[in-house]
């Protein structure tokens, strides 16, 4: 690969590369977590999406706005890619006590999305708030709310967490995909109070998201953003199990992820379920990456 001054890539920039007198700066947890329902391999995904990096710059042309005015960095990832998600939490939340405070905002690699529940609890934890004062936005096709009685896995971190004590009220889900839920499930989440939005009713998808998350933000005083890539139509995520036809389209996915990035209530990011081993021409690891440089933007956007 030819290295041009003139062109810095985002790899180098998440390994320290950055401009002097940055406007704040994010860290970077990789969490290979790797307990989906359908077995893959999803650990591989934190240095795949560093990989991709290679590929990217650090320059958002539609915003004006080079993340290279933050300081990132990356803490590597924990050693959880063989463990249950039960026993990940108490890692990922000592972890997440170095990796939050100090830092305007923290991604989390993932991983499958077991991740979001120790990462929100993680998140609580390190900003010494309850759940019930902590909100839950997903940029998801599905619920993850399928039952927990034979354990935690990805399908269900949403609900463990409503177990846990987190308010159906501060969850909202945005994204949610037909033929991806069933009846049960979904009447379970909005008894629960949960705001579900589907697809088709996020057809706006960006500022749907920077509605629902202005409202959101109003009743809570953190917001934990998860993006289950599989938010993506099909054809941009074939590394992701779970994406279905219709799913939202890059651009859109990336707007969104840039209004998380600039609303001044998100801590913490996932960004989960890609297994690279399933990938074609490196499409999603590509987006995954591109999900992280979004937020990022939208973050130097936020402090600047
Ligand atoms: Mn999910």
């Amino acid at each position: 690969m030819v290295n041009d001054p003139a062109w810095p890539r985002a790899r180098a920039w998440l390994e320290g590369e950055g401009l002097d007198s940055p406007v704040g700066s994010v860290s970077v947890l990789g969490v290979p977590l790797n307990a989906s329902i359908s077995p893959g391999r999803c650990d591989l995904a934190p240095e795949a999406v560093r990989e991709a990096m290679r590929r990217l710059s650090t320059y958002d042309v539609e915003h004006g706005t080079d993340v290279r005015r933050l300081r990132a960095v990356d803490l590597g990832d924990l050693d959880v890619d063989r463990a249950r998600p039960e026993d990940a939490l108490e890692p990922v939340v000592r972890a997440m006590g170095g990796a939050v405070p100090g830092f305007e905002a923290t991604v989390l690699l993932g991983g499958d999305n077991g991740v979001t529940r120790p990462g929100l609890r993680g998140m609580a934890e390190a900003l010494g708030l309850e759940l019930a004062q902590t909100g839950l936005l997903t940029l998801d096709a599905h619920l993850d709310v399928r039952h927990t009685e034979d354990g935690l896995h990805n399908g269900n971190p949403v609900r463990a967490l409503l177990e846990d004590g987190l308010p159906g009220a501060n969850v909202v889900q945005i994204g949610i995909a037909s033929w991806a839920n069933s009846a049960e499930y979904a009447t379970y989440a909005r008894g629960r109070g949960v705001r579900v939005v589907t697809r088709r009713q996020a057809a706006s998808f960006a500022e749907t998201v920077r509605r629902e998350l202005e409202a959101l933000a109003g009743r809570v005083q953190a917001v934990y953003v998860d993006v289950d890539v599989d938010v993506l139509d099909r054809a941009f995520a074939p590394a992701c199990p779970g994406a279905r036809p219709g799913g939202v389209m890059p651009w859109e996915l990336a707007d969104a992820v840039w209004e998380c990035g600039r609303h001044s209530s998100v801590r913490v990011i996932d960004i989960v379920e890609v297994d690279p081993s399933r990938d074609a021409n490196d499409v999603t690891t590509l987006v995954a990456g591109q999900c992280l440089l979004a937020f990022c933007s939208g973050l130097t956007e936020r402090l600047a």
